[in-house]
């Protein structure tokens, strides 16, 4: 086949300076930061369903992305043809990692096992196309809001045979993520939530949503697939309500159905916004529960209230991320899925490009600048002096559980009044920040 990207070549780090657009500022794959080259702190993914599936469709007119290699005609060969567009990308931009729904890469079949052998037949050019390249998969996942069928949502429909025919679809994909080697399987909730409680049995249908994620832990098992398994917290859209909420909602449902030993949180940007956190947030309460797992990078728009998955190019945004996964030690085996469309008005080929290049570049530099503030010590100094007390003797006895109510009344009573409160100089933290940026 032709190339896809005729004219582009292989992008490379040409540093800060360089006038070149297709080209790397900051991610330059090998540079070590501590003690870890940025590839691995990253493991950038291409997530197949915006890069090679999104049309630039929007609720007032068709797609707009003009892709030469979409001629039409038999689904099934026009999806063998999209794996060598893909990796040839994946080759020119020089990332090590794509992401897919198992509908993103295969088309629908008229019966289940129709769907099963088309995606059989793909899965065959993905692993020859991952032998050739050495891209791997970072994680599958499979599609259970599009087809109609899933219309009052696939796990906890209030169809059984929904539910059983959603069974099966994982099942499959999941034997498809293991066969090409993924290093983790997505669970984002899709349509499991709800629009309106009047018709709703929630207790039902969050029993059934963990019934189901337990099937797939037990089918991860049988099959020894031992990717790790990632719930990925969304608030609302497209239903009012998604069971998968927040980071702390799904932390919540994880540990009262069982399940917080086999999954951990896949975070988005954007979807931290809706829920009305920022992302550090809600990286930093994943970490300190143990579940910081993996994150989709994108943005939203500060003046549009949904989800536009944007590609990220706040390095603020990247910096705040960057600083929270360093500090609870980085996210192995999961990586950096950029779930991000380019615009509608982004529509020729080359746009791809630019937009994860300025993605993966927004991010290194958040990297560096993160590194940079932790070999430098002072935040970290400052946030310790604010808690100095807790290192004394009376916070340390508390900490260790050595301290009651009566104790602490007889302490106060003896001293009359707290000691004097210091300043949380917000500002001079803000500040210090602007001095590594
Ligand atoms: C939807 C979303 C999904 C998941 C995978 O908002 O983020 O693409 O990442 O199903
Ligand atoms: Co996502």
């Amino acid at each position: 086949m032709a190339e896809a990207f005729a004219g582009i070549g292989r992008i490379a780090y040409e540093g800060p300076a360089t006038q070149n657009m297709l080209a790397f500022r900051h991610y330059d794959a090998d540079a070590v930061i501590e003690g870890k080259p940025m590839r691995d702190h990253f493991r950038f993914a291409v997530s197949y369903w915006h890069a090679f599936r999104g049309t630039g469709a929007d609720p007032f007119g068709p797609g707009t992305m003009v892709r030469p290699w979409e001629t039409g005609g038999d689904p099934l060969a026009t999806a063998l043809r999209r794996v060598d567009v893909a990796f040839e990308f994946l080759e020119k931009l020089g990332c090590d990692f794509y992401c897919f729904h198992d509908r993103d890469v295969a088309p629908e079949g008229a019966t289940l096992a129709e769907c099963h052998a088309n995606l059989d037949a793909v899965a065959d050019a993905l692993e020859r196309a991952q032998q050739r390249t050495g891209k791997k998969l970072l994680w599958g996942t499979a599609n259970l809001f599009s087809h109609p069928r899933y219309v009052h949502g696939a796990a906890t429909s209030p169809n059984a045979e929904v539910f059983a025919y959603a069974a099966a679809q994982v099942k499959k994909a999941l034997e498809v993520t293991h066969r090409l080697g993924g290093a983790g399987y997505v669970f984002w909730g899709g349509r499991e939530g709800y629009q309106c409680l009047w018709n709703t049995d929630m207790k039902r249908e969050l029993d059934h949503l963990a019934r189901f994620m337990h099937m797939a832990v037990d089918h991860a098992k049988a099959i020894g697939f031992t990717g790790q398994f990632y719930f990925e917290p969304k608030p609302r859209e497209p239903m009012k309500h998604q069971y998968d909420y927040d980071v702390a909602t799904c932390v919540n449902f994880l540990r009262t159905y069982g399940l917080e030993k086999h999954v951990k949180m896949n975070i988005e940007t954007n979807h931290a916004t809706l829920a009305g956190h920022e992302m550090q947030h809600e990286l930093d309460y994943a970490g300190l529960q143990g579940v910081l797992g993996s994150i989709d990078a994108n943005t939203g728009d500060t003046l549009v209230g949904w989800d536009t998955d944007q590609f990220p190019t706040n390095v603020y945004l990247t910096t705040q991320i960057m600083w929270t996964i360093l500090k609870h030690g980085g996210l192995a085996p999961g990586g950096v899925n950029f779930d991000a469309k380019v615009r509608r008005e982004s529509f020729e080929p080359v746009d791809l490009f630019h937009a994860h290049i300025g993605g993966m570049d927004a991010f290194a530099r958040g990297l560096k600048i993160a590194a940079a503030m932790r070999a430098d010590g002072r935040l970290q100094k400052l946030v310790d002096e604010r808690y100095a007390s807790w290192s004394g003797p009376l916070g340390r006895r508390i900490e260790a559980g050595g301290e009651s109510f009566a104790s602490l009344e007889k302490e106060m009573l003896g001293k009359g009044e707290a000691a004097a409160n210091v300043s949380g100089r917000q500002e001079l933290f803000e500040n210090l920040i602007n001095c590594y940026l």
